[in-house]
């Protein structure tokens, strides 16, 4: 066993920090001892006693164990167990989709079940539909919530079974939450320093750019009048559940000592380094963010001070069963109720966005959310309730428009499902985003459980338009337009779109009026039965096609597959370099403030399974990019093992392209991520005068090594990544030829949050 010490570094001119081998974790490579360096402050007797319990740690394995944390804190410097026990902590953790599996599991189609999930554009009307489905009561208004753009922000499941109501929600990691704490107190700090009123910095702390993360749905909303504020309480005290509204003096007191501890920090920074530069932006970061994560102690605090405040959120639920780590942070909620009324009330919290409860709710923290009960329509007339899973997430796509692909957690998850649902505005359809997830469902195989949902139907007018099949006629001609396009963009085999125009013809549906939930129209009834319908009936007609087809499978020549590389390298470099502002001549790609490539980069070096930072994915644009030219390689096959008609030639051919699917996005983020883990960390670290230029560079070469240009003379990194994408084809096949694919199990990979 390697024993590792740790060592007392100067930091800065005037402040410490510890560093060490962290004796448990391992490093980007796979190798134990990753080097963890934290930031101690400016007295150096105190950073010494830090580092020396440090060192006692490291000399004995016996608190080398999650476990023996009370232990380490009972003995130790609470700092000490923090620096030791933090990130082992976040990497143990089990997986939030294993949680609610654990305790409720997701029902399959060999159950009779068929998994639905529902994608679109913000503001798309996703939840306004489950609201239909699910029976929601017309008087409730807080879950599931719905509102113009942003309010889904994680995985909501939905099961609908006989039984008891039950729901599990699961939680974000203590140590993400503090990174998105961090953050958001640095946003609002960098309006400070540049002399910003209250009201802008309250903004900047309490609502993340990336518009998940609401730190008001947890601290509750900054007020500037002077006007003493009453509380409300809760008219009707019918249960336990029904509790008042939050203080709002209390939460605006709270506030606004976080924003005059943010000012004291701002005058702090500027009396220690004054701004005295034009580039503003360069000298607040250049000057003050290493003075503030390392040199001072006060922004941890402030930091520390809203977990806690966070941590107090918690109190408000009475039921049901928290259960929470060592440090009392939740890993899970678990609950189980004969009361429908009960269950959806105490979703309030956990997935609620009603004003008035601002800074009680936790939907900011939450990771996923699972029911299960008897869910129905309300006008579903068999006491019996449809054999359905609906899952909701988060909208696609952003103002941005820089959008191109969906992100990889949820492509990864379109094996496990049995249908996929674009849900899409009928008042304006076919923007982009809807146009992304429709060429994504093609080239990772989905076509079968494609199904497409207009919502606004109601909305679609027009003086060319009399009748109700004039509307009809219009949606599909700009639909029909729509998949024209993909065609050309990929350059995708006729008879593939053919088969999608065909399938689309019974498989689009049309709501009017969606949100109608106490006088349903009759038609939206009748358009959501037939709806519910089809996707059971499609589910059982896609197990029993399943049989056997091992004996017929594609023949390719490999030849051609590196133009699969070199096209993607040549879309991909033309987004990225753009955006990182290297080559920004022949893109349509406008070059992103450095810092947000900068945050972009801090979440790739120093961020567990992250790839993304807000609208920038490059991990899902890469995997994206070279799906859709690998499954345009997988449906031009040389020839057949034996020949078959063209619907089922392309159903096998679909069948291939879902199992490379998983496989690439798995390929990709090692590629991007994993293996060049060092050079994010140095990307990320560049300080000082030409560190943007310097930083670009790095992420340039990154993006080389992830997606190289095949040369005519291939070098082991191209030819490298050719092999394995082969290798992934070949057993896709071999698979086709062995097992069933409803039997293939796959082991979901989780990116993002
Ligand atoms: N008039 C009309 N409004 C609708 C219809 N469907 C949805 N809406 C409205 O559209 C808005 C957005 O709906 P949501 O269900 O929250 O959209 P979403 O797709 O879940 O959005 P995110 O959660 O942000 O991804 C709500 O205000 C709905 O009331 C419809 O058929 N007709
Ligand atoms: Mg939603």
């Amino acid at each position: 066993m390697v024993l590792y010490s740790a060592r007392l570094t100067k930091s800065g001119t005037k402040s410490w920090a510890v560093e060490f081998r962290h004796p448990v974790l391992k490093d980007s490579k796979g190798k134990q001892g990753r080097k963890i360096r934290r930031g101690l402050g400016f007295d150096k007797e105190q950073a010494q006693i830090i580092v020396n319990e440090l060192n006692q740690i490291l000399e004995d394995p016996t608190f080398w164990s999650l476990t023996e944390q009370k232990r380490s804190l009972a003995l130790f410097n609470a700092k000490v167990a923090d620096i030791f026990f933090q990130q082992m902590e976040e990497e143990t953790i089990q997986d939030s989709w294993n949680i609610r599996e654990t305790y409720i599991k997701l029902p399959k189609n060999t159950e009779g079940y068929s998994r639905v999930m529902l994608l679109g554009a913000t503001g798309a009307g996703k939840t306004t539909v489950i609201r239909q489905l699910i029976g929601t009561d017309p008087a409730e208004i807080s879950f599931p919530a719905i509102s113009t753009s942003r309010t889904t922000t994680c995985d909501t499941e939905y099961i609908f079974r006989e039984g008891n109501w039950k729901s599990i929600v699961t939680f974000i990691s203590q140590a993400q939450t503090i990174r998105l704490v961090e953050e958001c107190v640095w946003e609002a700090f960098r309006k400070a320093v540049t002399g910003e009123n209250d009201k802008s910095i309250a903004k900047a702390l309490l609502s993340h750019p990336e518009q998940r993360f609401r730190l008001s749905y947890l601290l509750g909303q900054f007020r500037s009048s002077e006007k003493p504020i009453t509380t409300e309480k809760v008219s009707n005290q019918e249960s336990l559940i029904d509790v008042p509204y939050p203080d709002q003096n209390i939460l605006q007191s709270d506030l606004m000592y976080i924003l005059s501890e943010i000012k004291l920090l701002s005058n702090e920074a500027q009396s220690t380094c004054p701004i005295n530069d034009d580039n503003v932006d360069e000298v607040i970061t250049l000057k003050y963010e290493e003075w503030i994560k390392e040199e001072t102690e006060r922004f941890n605090d402030l930091v520390d001070y809203i977990l806690q405040l966070i941590k107090k959120r918690f109190t408000a639920i009475k039921y049901g069963v928290f259960h929470k780590d060592n440090r009392g942070w939740p890993e899970y909620w678990y609950h189980d109720s004969k009361d429908k009324l009960e269950l959806i009330k105490m979703m309030r919290w956990f997935a609620g966005n009603e004003g008035r409860r601002f800074g009680e709710l936790l939907a900011p923290i939450v990771n996923g959310i699972r029911l299960e009960g008897p869910f129905k329509p309300s006008w579903w007339k068999n006491h019996i309730p449809p054999k359905l899973v609906l899952i909701d997430g988060e909208g696609i796509g952003h103002d941005s428009n820089i959008t191109t692909s969906i992100p990889m957690d949820v492509t990864t998850r379109f094996k496990e499902m049995d249908a996929i649902i674009l849900v899409d505005n009928a008042s304006q359809p076919m923007l982009e985003a809807p146009k992304i997830i429709l060429s994504e469902a093609m080239a990772r195989g989905q076509l079968e459980k494609l199904m497409i949902a207009y919502t606004r139907f109601d909305q679609v007018h027009g003086t060319n338009m009399i009748d109700e099949e004039d509307r009809f006629d219009h949606i599909t001609g700009i639909q029909a337009g729509a998949i024209e396009g993909m065609q050309e963009a990929n350059n995708l085999n006729p008879k593939l779109i053919r088969q999608l125009r065909n399938h689309l013809e019974d498989f689009t549906f049309f709501f009017s009026q969606t949100h109608e939930l106490q006088n349903t129209p009759e038609d939206l009834k009748d358009e959501m039965d037939r709806f519910i319908e089809s996707i059971i009936q499609n589910t059982k007609k896609a197990s029993i096609n399943n049989i056997d087809r091992s004996k017929v499978f594609p023949e390719y020549d490999f030849g051609t597959l590196v133009l699969a590389i070199e096209q993607t390298h040549q879309l991909f470099m033309n987004k990225w370099l753009s955006l990182i502002g290297i080559d920004t001549k022949t893109s349509q790609y406008q070059p992103q403030h450095w810092m947000r490539i900068k945050a972009l980069s801090n979440r790739f070096a120093n961020w567990p399974n992250c790839v993304e930072y807000n609208d920038l994915k490059p991990a899902s644009d890469l995997a994206s990019y070279l799906m859709q030219r690998i499954n345009e390689f997988i449906n031009s096959p040389r020839s057949w093992s034996i020949d078959v008609d063209d619907g089922e030639k392309i159903k096998i051919l679909q069948s291939i392209s879902e199992f490379v699917s998983d496989r690439v996005n798995e390929l990709i983020f090692n590629r991007i991520k994993i293996l060049n883990q060092e050079k994010w960390i140095k990307a990320y670290n560049f300080r000082g005068t030409g560190s943007t230029k310097d930083r670009r560079t790095e992420i340039r070469s990154i993006f080389e090594e992830t997606i190289p240009q095949p040369n005519i003379r291939f070098n082991t990194v191209s030819s490298e990544l050719l092999n394995d994408i082969k290798k992934i084809i070949d057993e896709a096949i071999d698979f086709r030829k062995g097992n069933s694919v409803s039997n293939y199990e796959i082991n979901p990979l989780h990116f993002g949050l």
